[in-house]
């Protein structure tokens, strides 16, 4: 089954959002496989934004997201990388439809509150990184209510 990397980022944290960000992701169906409160290093957070390292919001991109504790979650199911940003909503918050994360609870894309892997190649590298011990594996009697 395909899994995904979603993080909530220091402000969801602070703002007392994980909660409601988890609670979107189970009751679309998806399966919860990893959970952990992180506070991340400069390292990690080059790691895994390798790919933005030339951007001119680089710097202040890690910044804000060394500024707290992040919340590191794996969830599992059909398409979840790609329905799981349809969730988060647009990196730009503004252009995010009410009904999404960003949509309904951030406006500055510099403080978006939330990730979510890009690619299944990104979710497995993600993953790898965020959850190097590995991810809890386990069956749910509830799969046979979501899937046909
Ligand atoms: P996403 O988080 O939607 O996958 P991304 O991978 O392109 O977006 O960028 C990672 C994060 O970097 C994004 O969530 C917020 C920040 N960011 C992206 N574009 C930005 C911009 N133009 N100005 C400031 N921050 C930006
Ligand atoms: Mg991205």
């Amino acid at each position: 089954m395909e899994r995904t990397y979603i993080m909530v980022k220091p402000d969801g944290v602070e703002r007392g959002l994980v909660g409601e960000i988890i609670k979107r992701f189970e009751q679309k169906g998806y399966k919860l496989a990893g959970l952990k409160l992180v506070k991340p290093t400069q390292e990690l957070l080059a790691e895994h934004y390798r790919d933005l390292a030339s951007k001119p919001f680089f710097p202040g991109l890690m910044a804000y997201m060394t500024s707290g504790p992040v919340v590191g979650m794996v969830f599992e199911g059909k398409g979840v990388v790609k329905t799981g940003r349809v969730l988060l909503g647009e990196t730009n918050p503004l252009a995010s439809l009410p009904g999404t994360i960003r949509g309904d609870f951030c406006v500055d894309v510099g403080k978006n509150l939330c990730h979510g892997s890009d690619s299944v190649e990104s979710a497995e590298r993600e993953i790898a990184l965020w959850f190097p011990e590995g991810i809890v594996e386990y069956n749910r009697f509830v799969d046979q209510l979501i899937y046909e």
